[in-house]
């Protein structure tokens, strides 16, 4: 009788523990798009290879792959960058994959991450 009560409160404490931690991710999610966005965005990403940086003015020349979500073919363009932050690390001749949206007529890199 008493194991048997015991399991119940086990099970309970188990379950909330659960629910905590899913609630939690969710909580993330809306807190912090970028890092769960990277996650859930990558085969959307666009590929490309960066040319030229300009970190003062926020913008990057990339040699990009189609852009699905914006139907552009491949070629090279300038980029704004949404923060220069993600320009951090990023260098000349090195292979990216980038997320770009279109702002108010503008494109704007919203994500950016080197490729290994
Ligand atoms: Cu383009």
């Amino acid at each position: 009788m008493k194991s048997m009560k015991q399991m119940l409160v086990l099970v309970s404490i188990a379950s909330a523990t659960a629910f905590s931690g899913s609630a939690f991710a969710q909580t993330t999610m809306d807190a912090s798009k970028m890092g769960d966005m990277k996650m859930m965005a990558n085969n959307d990403m666009t590929q490309g290879e960066v040319r030229k940086i300009d970190k003062d003015a926020k913008k990057i020349t990339i040699r990009h792959g189609e852009i699905k979500n914006l139907e552009m073919p491949p070629m090279t363009m300038v980029f704004q960058v949404r923060d220069s932050a993600l320009l951090e690390g990023v260098k000349v001749g090195g292979k990216v994959q980038f997320t770009v949206v279109k702002d108010k007529g503008t494109l704007v890199v919203t994500d950016l991450q080197t490729v290994k």
